[in-house]
């Protein structure tokens, strides 16, 4: 086992993994910018080690002073969290070739999924259903012409290099596509420097639900059931639960078995996450796979009782899966709310400044997985998420009403918080009846 681990990330996730090592008894090493020199998570590692200003580009995404950090600090491991360099297969062979284990797939792994058109025709390959779409990448206009008058009207054109819903667009008829699809190309090869595009029929309103993998080196790999993340407002998820309340249990155990199928056919090991949308008709597609560990991975937690990070870092370690499926309950229902230091009246604007006071939830069932405090400052160069609150109760109505009176007790002064929209989300019928899809905020909020 590790004696020492590098968290390369900040905010609630460091601290998430830092308390991970704790219980471990793994020593952690922090490392954060200059803004987050007060940061919770620097406070509760063992050591830390500021690596630059606090742009992101400067600190957090620096492979060179992390890996300086790595060597100081005399780790043998490193926990990306999510976000910055979490999913930079560089990053993570960079990590190998010093010999620091990377804790999360092998950058191999990492491309055959980063790639979302080779996931797909992997997907295709393994039996796993994909959306009706393209054979691979679109080569010309004609082409995209050709399928979509194949598949149908509205089509969505999804850049390869893309993921998280960036470099998507619609389009309805033959007039609009030719024009989409070069948006879409421009807009790609701007922001990933790759303007390959795949195409998709449109599935209207869709729920998002995602399957939770663990899979070890010894070929041993188990799902940890699903997640639903259909509440979200531009491709921003905020409410997760699990299980998920929209589908029937038969439909549930398909699409978690199909995750397991992917991940063996990409032979996926660590944590992953398999992204499906299902439709109105309860049909469900692969849409990608994400190899790291997600913001909204407690709900998980709390249904099946496992660590997910300890998971993280016992495999990468080398140890054998502890877990066999039939270990892995799914009890009773889980809820997040993510609270963000954003005003929901004003387009959810992110609201950066100094929290003057702080009470944080507690009871039966509630948990609040934050690095926010009393004084502390929220930096304007980092996303905008200052926790996640996480209720736990036997049934989903009691997990509602549970979180209801969580968020009225949380109370966060100094700056805005999307609290209060939660508790609006949790009132309305839709949610209640857990009949959600992806289109319900900007549908009922306006937002
Ligand atoms: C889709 C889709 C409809 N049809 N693919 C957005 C994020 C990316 N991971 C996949 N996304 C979608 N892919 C087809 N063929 C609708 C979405 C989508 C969505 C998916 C999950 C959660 C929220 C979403 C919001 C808008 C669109």
């Amino acid at each position: 086992m590790y004696n020492r681990i590098l968290i390369a990330n900040r905010g609630e996730i460091a601290l998430r993994v830092i308390r991970a090592c704790r219980e471990l008894g793994i020593q952690s090493v922090a490392v954060y910018s200059q803004a987050d020199a007060d940061s919770a998570h620097v406070r509760f590692a063992d050591e830390a080690y500021c690596i630059g200003p606090s742009r992101s580009a400067d600190s957090y995404l620096r492979i060179d002073r992390i890996i300086s950090a790595a060597e100081l600090g005399n780790v043998d491991a490193i926990h990306p969290g999510y976000g910055f360099l979490a999913e930079n297969s560089h990053f993570n062979d960079v990590c190998r070739s010093c010999e620091i284990d990377f804790i999360g797939p092998t950058p191999q792994a990492m491309d055959r999924l980063g790639d979302k058109n080779a996931a797909r025709e992997l997907a295709i390959a393994a039996g796993v259903p994909v959306v009706p779409g393209s054979d691979g990448l679109i080569e010309s206009e004609d082409e995209a012409v050709r399928v979509a008058k194949e598949i149908g009207f509205p089509v969505l054109i999804k850049a390869t290099a893309g993921g998280g819903g960036k470099g998507m667009r619609v389009a309805a008829n033959e007039l609009v596509l030719k024009t989409a699809l070069q948006q879409a190309q421009t807009e790609a090869q701007a922001a990933f420097g790759n303007g390959a595009v795949y195409l998709e029929k449109y599935i209207e309103k869709p729920r998002h639900i995602e399957v939770q993998i663990l899979a070890d080196h010894h070929g041993n790999i188990v799902h940890c059931h699903e997640r639903d993340c259909s509440v979200q407002r531009r491709h921003q998820k905020l409410i997760e639960e699990a299980p998920s309340p929209s589908l029937p249990t038969d439909k549930r155990l398909a699409i978690c078995e199909a995750a397991v199928k992917m991940c063996k056919a990409a032979e996926y090991t660590n944590a992953g996450t398999v992204e499906f949308i299902v439709d109105k008709n309860f049909n469900f597609y692969l849409i990608e796979v994400n190899a790291r560990i997600q913001v909204e991975h407690p709900v998980t937690e709390m249904i099946t009782g496992i660590d997910l990070i300890k998971q993280q870092i016992l495999i990468a370690a080398g140890e054998n899966l502890s877990l066999s499926q039939d270990q892995i309950p799914c009890i009773g229902a889980a809820i997040e709310c993510r609270i963000n230091a954003e005003n929901p009246d004003r387009n959810f604007q992110p609201h950066p400044g100094k929290i003057q006071s702080m009470f944080a939830p507690g009871g039966l069932g509630v948990r609040f997985d934050s690095h926010a405090y009393a004084g502390y400052n929220v930096s304007p160069y980092y996303d905008s998420m200052i926790g996640k609150l996480i209720v736990h109760r036997p049934t989903r109505e009691q997990a509602i009403a549970t979180m209801r009176r969580a968020l009225s007790e949380l109370s966060i002064q100094g700056i805005s918080t999307t609290a209060a929209f939660h508790d609006r989300v949790l009132q309305h019928p839709e949610f209640l009846q857990g009949a959600c899809d992806t289109t319900f905020v900007d549908r009922e909020f306006n937002a």
